[in-house]
């Protein structure tokens, strides 16, 4: 947590980190956001609404800033929660929308329309924002236990938008949730995680359907049910190696 706190971007335009997160619906993308909340704020919080439905629960593009402690102060980085991503096309996150979020034009709050990509208003588009309101680092969210049954058309979704941002040189990183629903030894001990094959098998599996490095698969539970804090080492370990990609993107001076 202190190591969090002390960061500071090298590039002393930007003051804190963009972490755009990414996923199918359900995977545990805004639960992310809410478990490193309750992580710096000593108890469990839920300011992103997070669930269970058909379709994907969160449906606003919302930006949310790292705060610590009951003081709330600014932490350095900014969390970015997306609507889930389905396979059908017309349905879940826009993949149009992704280009805009990644150049900083869409506001917090904006409601998502599956159908209609997102339209900057004129005056904004004709300034191109700045470095700091752009996205660093891009966080796949892929629920462990889904990862197998993972359609064909949604691996070429992703893969397109894998495509869309790398072209732009933005470093990525997959973030494996669930890992507590995949194993019961680790579900009773969640240190048995890294002596476990069965989870080195799914890490292996997210990696070769993303097509992300292995190492930059990286496995956590989530905060979903627990009333006390527990697993804060994978969740923080997950944000610090976020911020330090953002930060190999801004020290490679991309402008
Ligand atoms: N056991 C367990 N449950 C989790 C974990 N992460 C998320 N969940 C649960 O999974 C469900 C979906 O989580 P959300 O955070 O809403 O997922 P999301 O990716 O934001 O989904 P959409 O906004 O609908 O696209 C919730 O019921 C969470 O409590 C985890 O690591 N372990
Ligand atoms: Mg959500």
């Amino acid at each position: 947590m202190e190591m969090i706190r002390k960061f500071k971007p090298l590039m002393k335009s930007v003051s804190k980190v963009r972490i755009l997160m990414i996923g199918p619906v359900g995977a545990g993308k805004s639960s992310f956001f809410n478990s490193i909340n309750s992580i710096f704020m000593g108890r469990m919080t839920s300011k992103a609404m997070s669930g269970s439905a058909g379709t994907s629960v969160t449906t606003q593009y919302r930006t949310y800033q790292g705060k610590d402690g009951p003081e709330r102060k600014p932490l350095p980085f900014v969390l970015c929660d997306t609507m889930g991503v389905e396979e059908q096309s017309g349905a879940g996150l826009n993949i149009e929308d992704i280009n805009s979020i990644l150049q900083g034009q869409v506001p917090d709050r904006y409601k998502f329309n599956p159908t209609a990509p997102f339209k900057p208003d004129d005056q904004k588009a004709s300034r191109p924002a700045s470095l700091q309101e752009k996205i660093h680092c891009v966080v796949y969210v892929i629920d462990a236990t889904k990862i197998s049954l993972m359609s064909d058309k949604l691996e070429e979704k992703l893969a397109s938008i894998r495509s869309q941002i790398n072209s732009l040189a933005i470093p990525q990183i997959a973030l494996m949730t669930k890992v507590d629903e995949t194993c019961p030894h680790v579900q009773k001990d969640l240190q048995s995680l890294y002596a476990s094959s069965y989870i080195k098998s799914k890490v292996q599996e997210v990696s070769s359907r993303l097509g992300v490095p292995v190492s930059c698969v990286l496995p956590v539970k989530n905060y979903s049910q627990e009333l006390e804090l527990n697993c804060d080492v994978l969740l923080l370990s997950a944000l610090q190696q976020m911020l330090r990609f953002a930060d190999d993107y801004l020290d490679d001076d991309p402008m």
